[in-house]
C-alpha cells in the first residue's frame, strides 16, 4: 500500500471515530432523522476532504483534536451534498458508497431532512469554541465554508451543471462549473486547516493554489472514472454522464487529453507547495493519488 493510501486510511478511521462520537444520536420521535444522518455520514467514503484539512493544518502544527472536529464538519457538509444530489429530483441514484442511497434506505422526506441536518451540523461544529479557542478564527472558518458551499460555490455549481445538461459548453464554462461544484469544497477543506493554523498570506496563497489545481484534477479523474471505472470499485453507478448529456472534461476533451490534463494539474498542484519543504510531502503525494485512484 502506498504511503498516502495508508495515511488516508488511518485518518479516515480517526475521522470515523470522531463522527461516531459527535453526530447527534436521538432515541425520541426524531430518531429516524439522526439515524439517517449517521447512515449517510458513516458510510464508507474516502474522507478525502477531512484528510486535506488535517494535512494542511498539520503544516502549521494545529492540535489534532481541533483538526478532527473541523474535519468532521467538512465531511458532514460533503455528505449532505451527496444525499441531496442522489435524490430523484437531482441525479436519481439508488447506490452510493456501495449501499442504497438515503432516500432508498429511508424515504425522500427523510433524505431531504438528513441532508439539511448534516449541513447545519457542520456550521454548529465550526462555531463551537472547542473547535478553535479564537472567536475570529471560528468566524473565518464559518465564512470560508459558507462561501464555498453556497450559491457562489457548490450549490451554484450544481445549478450551472443542471442548466448545462444537453447544452454545448466550452472548456471555460466546464472549468468554472467544476471549480464551483467540486473544487470549492476541496479548496475550503485546505483553507480551513490553514486558517486554524493562522497561516501567513504567502502560505495561504500557496495552499489555495494547490487546492485549486488539485480540485480540478480530482474532478477530471472523477469524470474519467465514470467512463473507465466499474460500479463495484466505485460503489455507485457509472457511465451516467454521457447518457445524461453532462458537461464534463471527458465529453469535451476525450479520454486521452483529459488524462493528460489531470496529470498536468496534479504536477502543478504539488509545485505550489515548494515553500513548505518536507512538511508537505504527503500533500504532494495526495495530488498524484487523486488522479491515479480507482474509486
Ligand atoms: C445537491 C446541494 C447539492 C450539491 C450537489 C457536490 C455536489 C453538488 C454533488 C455531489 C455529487 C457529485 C457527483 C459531485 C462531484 C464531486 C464528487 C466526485 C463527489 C464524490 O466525492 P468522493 O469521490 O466521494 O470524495 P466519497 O464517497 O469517497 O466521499
Amino acid at each position: 500500500m502506498s504511503g498516502v493510501r495508508k495515511a488516508l486510511d488511518d485518518t479516515a478511521r480517526e475521522v470515523d471515530q470522531w463522527m461516531e462520537r459527535l453526530l447527534p444520536d436521538n432515541d425520541g420521535p426524531d430518531a429516524r432523522l439522526t439515524d439517517a444522518m449517521r447512515y449517510a455520514a458513516l458510510g464508507p467514503g474516502k474522507r478525502l476532504r477531512p484528510f486535506l484539512l488535517v494535512e494542511c493544518g498539520r503544516i502549521f502544527d494545529v492540535a489534532r483534536p481541533r483538526l478532527m472536529r473541523a474535519a468532521v464538519a467538512v465531511e458532514c457538509l460533503h455528505t449532505y451534498s451527496l444525499v441531496h444530489d442522489d435524490l430523484p429530483c437531482m441525479d436519481d441514484d439508488d447506490l452510493r458508497r456501495g449501499r442504497p442511497t438515503v432516500h432508498k434506505a429511508y424515504d425522500e422526506a427523510t433524505a431531504v431532512l438528513a441532508g439539511d441536518g448534516l449541513l447545519t451540523f457542520a456550521f454548529e461544529l465550526l462555531a463551537d469554541p472547542e473547535t478553535h479557542p479564537d472567536a475570529r478564527v471560528r468566524a473565518d472558518l464559518v465564512l470560508a465554508l459558507a462561501k464555498a458551499s453556497g450559491a457562489e460555490g457548490m450549490v451554484g455549481g450544481q445549478m450551472i451543471d443542471l442548466a448545462c445538461e444537453q447544452a454545448d459548453v466550452d472548456e471555460r464554462i466546464i472549468t468554472r462549473l467544476q471549480q464551483m461544484k467540486t473544487g470549492a469544497l476541496i479548496s475550503a477543506s485546505c483553507e480551513l486547516g490553514a486558517l486554524m493554523g493562522h497561516a501567513s498570506p504567502d502560505a495561504m496563497q500557496a495552499i489555495m493554489g494547490y487546492a485549486r489545481d488539485l480540485g480540478l484534477a480530482f474532478q477530471i479523474a472523477d469524470d474519467l472514472l465514470d467512463v473507465t471505472g466499474n460500479e463495484e470499485e466505485m460503489g455507485k453507478a457509472v457511465n451516467k454522464d454521457a447518457g445524461a448529456g453532462k458537461a464534463t472534461f471527458v465529453a469535451l476533451l476525450g479520454v486521452d487529453r483529459a488524462k493528460q490534463q489531470a496529470d498536468l494539474l496534479a504536477r502543478q498542484a504539488a509545485k505550489h507547495l515548494d515553500m513548505f519543504g518536507a512538511r508537505a510531502e504527503t500533500l504532494r503525494e495526495t495530488a498524484r493519488f487523486v488522479v491515479d485512484r480507482r474509486s
